[in-house]
């Protein structure tokens, strides 16, 4: 049985990472492989009871490292209860954010030191590196504007931020991709849907080709 696959899709809010996800899904369900899709933070029941108290605008403050360890809590008890155990069945995983979001927001975002990030990403999930990222990258204004249109309720404790604030991960993001060119594959997301599925298709294309790591 060959390994499943782990690809993770990234970007500021609204950059289209839903959608996205969605759509890999199908892709890679019409060409039989056995896909999941899930996000971060969450993923499973306990990590989404850890996303409500990390995205709840609350009473009490939580800081750069508070956010940053409960970011690493969720994803270890989304990696034990779904990402390895789906992985090891052969299974493709297509996840919504993942360790770059925390290199990004933290990171960038928030001015957290990388080493730690590094150390505690080293510590949660070891070898298990992302086999693709897409990275969904357009102005943030734009990122903004799609995710506003779509809101219903109040906004969370990200999407109370700052444009400064998603600059900063925004340039983190891209960032990561001149660093990581072969793993993270940058996406045109200000480009209408049909075509950043285009986009997406070909990467994915590639990724199958050369036997599922990119
Ligand atoms: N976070 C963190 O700080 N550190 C971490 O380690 C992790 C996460 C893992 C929740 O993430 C927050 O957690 C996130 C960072 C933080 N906060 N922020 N920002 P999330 O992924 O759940 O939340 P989000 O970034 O706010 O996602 P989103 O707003 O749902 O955006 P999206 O998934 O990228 O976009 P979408 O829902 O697919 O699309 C938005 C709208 O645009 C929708 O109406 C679409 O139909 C439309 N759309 C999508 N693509 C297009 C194109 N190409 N053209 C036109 N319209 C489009």
């Amino acid at each position: 049985m060959s390994p499943g696959r782990l690809i993770t899709i990234e970007g500021i809010e609204g950059a289209g990472k839903s959608s996205a996800a969605r759509w890999v899904l199908e892709w890679l369900q019409r060409r039989a492989v056995s896909a999941h899709r899930t996000r971060e933070p969450g993923g499973t029941e306990l990590a989404e009871q850890v996303r409500r108290i990390v995205l709840e605008r609350g009473s009490e403050s939580i800081s750069a490292t508070a956010e940053t360890l409960l970011m690493f809590a969720a994803r270890a008890i989304h990696l034990d209860n779904l990402i390895r155990p789906a992985l090891a069945r052969g299974d493709w995983v297509v996840c919504d954010r993942f360790t770059d979001a925390t290199r990004a927001y933290q990171g960038a975002g928030r001015g957290v030191d990388g080493a730690w990030i590094e150390q505690l990403a080293a510590r949660v999930h070891g070898e298990l590196v992302p086999a693709c990222t897409l990275l969904l990258d357009l102005p943030v204004a734009m990122g903004l504007a799609r995710a506003k249109s779509r809101r219903a309720g109040a906004s969370d404790r990200f999407e109370a931020e700052t444009s400064a604030f998603f600059e900063r991960v925004r340039t983190g993001y891209l960032e990561l991709a001149r660093r990581e060119p072969h793993r993270i594959r940058l996406i045109d997301a200000a480009a209408s849907l049909e075509d950043v599925q285009r986009q997406i298709g070909a990467v994915l294309s590639q990724l199958i080709a050369a036997g599922g790591a990119a």
